[in-house]
């Protein structure tokens, strides 16, 4: 091993590595906060609504801003999801067939089925 002149023994990349801890600290805090975040977000996030007999249930559901909801056609028959303000619209669900939309926006969304429009049915999006 060779000695520098002066004694010191100073890795040339010293300076450098307190900063690199400084930077690393801050990052990891905002890595550990954005997980927090989508765990919150994943909370209470889904929802089913399920189609039978010519009725969805529940009739009215609410959920929070960000949720996913899915319509499963549990009927023998197909029916179709179209809401009021053409928000989402699906083709005819066969029996098993599942649709789902994420609700971005509050707001009330009423809908029907477009084969037999007394079906009807809400959902509620909370902000
Ligand atoms: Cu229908």
């Amino acid at each position: 091993m060779k000695i520098p002149a002066n004694g010191v023994c100073m890795p040339a990349g010293h300076p450098a590595s307190r900063r690199e801890i400084m930077i690393a600290i801050p990052t990891g805090l905002m890595a550990g906060a954005v997980m927090a975040l989508q765990a919150f977000a994943a909370q209470d996030s889904k929802a089913t609504i399920t189609i039978d007999n010519f009725t969805f249930a529940p009739a009215e559901l609410t959920v929070p801003v960000g949720s996913v909801v899915t319509w499963i056609n549990r009927d023998d028959i197909p029916h179709t999801i179209v809401e009021n303000n053409k928000t989402f619209r699906t083709k005819a669900l066969d029996t098993e067939d599942s649709y789902s939309f994420t609700f971005t926006t509050a707001g009330t969304f009423n809908y029907i089925c477009g084969l037999h429009p007394f079906m009807m049915g809400k959902v509620i999006v909370k902000p």
